[in-house]
């Protein structure tokens, strides 16, 4: 057996959710022995070297209150932190800014105006590009028409839209104006509306008449409307024309008085405003996390420790260079990833962005590497769910475009598998891009464990180490910091500048769910472990992990071992019950190229060999079921929980927060013996 998967010596009854992940069963993941260096030339002039390492070590504060100064303050702060109630952090207290007047105009104050902000890519081929100077004019019409329609500094604003600027610009205009957005994912439905509007009193919704995608107007104003039968307190939606579709037409109303054209009021405005400086705690977001079970949690990030460490991380982990750079985050902006890294931290930077609307696959499957070649695009930032479905589609796509432009590659949103991360390298960065896998939540704000890519020797798979000025490790169940070569849950041990201040509405809620598993402790709710030199390997939440005849195993570990064969693009791994073995493992898989190999013994024996020689025959998946799609939430992450619920034969669970949810159909369809 070649990596030793031990028993962990814990009597199956005991096992629960959340169990430790043993040291044993990650064996595999160390032997990950390709290394590769930072290019000479990029780390001779890396923004930021191993000596940031040092000085933060020295003096963490110090270090957070240097980058704060990254900011234009009205008021400079004289306090960094204040942690005399924890876990309820304070940060640059004393201090008071305006994130708009810091996203924007001083990049225009400082000669900027002619710089390209955003180069917009519509879906059906149209584009526009917006200097600083224009969306500084944008945003504070925005901003004016937000005073008009009654919003006050305080005020809750919900933001329903499509991937155009205007989304952008809407929540830069709550911003300039002290009032918090609460960003709703375009393509929830309208139930997920009503209730992340009422859970945050919003007094205002932006929307839009719909958006592009697959090749369709896709509409969103209906929702809206069908949400705003539930609840009260909405004063207008504001609705910017995107599609033209007639929105009766797409079973939208409209109702006078309370909704108006984008066009129309933020058309009429004046392009002056005068931003206010706001006190660095002041909210500036609540942006629901899905949440496997419960009620969504409306997690509140505020102004000055945010916008500081998104805008370091973005300059630090990407190397921006505001002056070359073309920088591209495929994400959408109603997630985490498009707050920090679409709106605050690469505006704060003044940095030149590609955003596009629409789908990776229209009109065709190299759309993405078009779009890097048209704009020069230098640093990219995606999703391990999308390489996995780039290498399904074949190599031979993005050989077909220039991508020599790009210089940093960036992955988010799940464990990246070390497959995937070559094929990343190979074949979109051309064996000399560093990939920065970069670990954080929508708790988090921003980054916190990352390569650099100007200092870090990168390991496929591994998102290192924690960022300068974070403090995070892997603790056992008693709490315990595991030694190197240890696995166990990942903790955040000291406070950051851009955490999370509270639930929206729950404190008890916010200190029950990261504060009370271990003392002191902020915990992420993720498995990982340490390797010899003491980087950190995620594995996947803790939720997720498999006890099998009381081995713990990893889903991110099986998963890994199955895409390091050549017919495999992507997996996803669940522990069915079983009577004899507690839990066994089940493996969905999507073979590359799209082969259809639904009854192809041969093969789904040869997968099975395949885990067990590179895992242990205890990995080995009882079954193995070949799909054409996974279930994914609409950030990209694989929802192991439904499959759980098939390979059990359940009725599933909630569907609402799958991109697709005629998958689970399909998969169900496909899989006649699923029990
Ligand atoms: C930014 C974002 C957070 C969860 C997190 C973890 C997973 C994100 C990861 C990663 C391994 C990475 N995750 N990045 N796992 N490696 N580089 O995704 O926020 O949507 O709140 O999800 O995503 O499980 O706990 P969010």
């Amino acid at each position: 057996m070649s990596c030793g998967l031990g028993h962990n010596g814990r009597p199956l009854a005991k096992h629960r959710k959340g169990d430790v992940v043993s040291n044993e069963s990650l064996a595999n993941l160390l032997k990950e022995e390709r290394r590769f260096a930072p290019p000479a030339e990029l780390a001779a002039n890396a923004n930021v070297t191993a000596e940031a390492y040092e000085q933060a070590k020295a003096d963490r504060l110090g270090f957070w209150a240097e980058q704060a100064r990254r900011l234009s303050w009205a008021t400079e702060p004289t306090e960094t932190l204040d942690w005399s109630n924890p876990p309820f952090a304070k940060w640059f207290a004393d201090g008071k800014l305006n994130v708009a007047y810091n996203c924007v105009d001083r990049h225009v104050e400082a000669g900027h105006g002619d710089r390209v902000a955003i180069h917009f890519e519509g879906e059906p081929g149209d584009s526009r590009a917006i200097t600083y100077a224009e969306l500084k004019d944008e945003v504070s019409r925005a901003a004016n028409a937000l005073l008009e329609l009654g919003v006050e500094k305080g005020d809750r604003v919900a933001v329903y839209m499509p991937m155009i600027p205007e989304t952008a610009i809407a929540m830069l205009a709550c911003a300039r104006i002290g009032a918090a957005h609460s960003v709703v994912f375009g393509g929830f439905s309208a139930d997920a509306i009503a209730k992340r509007i009422e859970d945050a009193d919003a007094k205002v919704v932006i929307t839009s008449d719909g958006g592009y995608r697959r090749g369709k107007p896709a509409a969103l104003k209906p929702a809206v409307d069908e949400a705003l039968r539930r609840v009260e307190n909405v004063e207008h939606v504001l609705v910017v024309r995107r599609t033209g579709q007639p929105l009766e037409e797409a079973g939208g109303t409209w109702t006078e008085g309370r909704d108006v054209w984008w066009h129309d009021a933020v058309g009429r405005q004046s392009a002056e405003h005068t931003p206010e400086a706001f006190d660095a705690e002041q909210p500036l977001f609540i942006l629901y996390t899905s949440g496997t079970t419960g009620k969504p949690k409306g997690i509140l990030h505020t102004s000055g420790g945010y916008l500081t460490q998104a805008a370091y991380t973005h300059h630090a982990v990407f190397d921006l260079k505001p002056e070359s750079d073309v920088y591209w985050c495929t994400a959408d902006v109603g997630w985490v990833t498009g707050h920090s890294y679409i709106v605050y931290g690469p505006l704060a930077n003044g940095a030149t962005q590609v955003m596009y609307e629409g789908t990776p696959d229209t009109p065709h499957q190299g759309r993405f590497w078009e779009i890097v070649q048209k704009y020069d695009v230098t640093i990219l930032y995606t999703a391990p769910t999308a390489i996995r479905t780039f290498m399904k589609w074949g190599d031979d796509i993005p050989a077909k475009f220039d991508l020599s432009s790009l210089r940093v590659l960036g992955s988010v949103g799940e464990p990246i598998n070390p497959e995937a991360w070559m094929w990343y390298r190979k074949n979109i960065g051309a064996d000399n891009c560093p990939i920065v896998d970069t670990w954080w939540q929508t708790e988090t704000g921003a980054m916190m464990i990352s390569p650099l890519p100007g200092v870090t020797e990168t390991k496929p798979g591994s998102a290192q180490r924690p960022l300068p000025g974070i403090s995070a490790t892997v603790v056992d169940d008693e709490a315990n910091e595991v030694p190197n070569g240890g696995g166990g849950y990942l903790v955040l041990t000291e406070p950051w500048p851009s955490m999370l201040r509270t639930i929206w509405g729950d404190d008890q809620r916010f200190l029950d769910t990261y504060w009370s598993r271990f003392e002191g402790q902020y915990f992420a709710g993720d498995g990982a472990k340490k390797d010899e030199d003491g980087d950190v390997w995620l594995l996947g939440r803790v939720d997720d992990v498999m006890l099998v005849s009381g081995h713990n195993i990893s889903t991110t570990e099986v998963e890994s071992a199955l895409v390091s064969h050549a017919s495999v693009a992507e997996a996803a791994v669940v522990g069915a019950a079983d009577e004899t073995t507690g839990q066994a493992i089940v493996a969905f898989v999507i073979l590359r190229g799209g082969a259809d190999a639904a009854d192809d013994e041969a093969l789904v024996a040869e997968l099975r060999n395949h885990v067990g020689a590179t895992l242990g025959p205890i990995a080995k998946p009882k079954r193995i079921l070949p799909v054409a799609e996974l279930p994914k939430t609409r950030s990209g992450k694989i929802m192991r929980r439904l499959l759980r619920d098939v390979a059990e034969n359940r009725e599933l669970g909630d569907v609402t927060t799958l991109t697709d949810s005629s998958v689970m159909d399909l998969i169900q369809t496909q899989l006649p013996s699923a029990g």
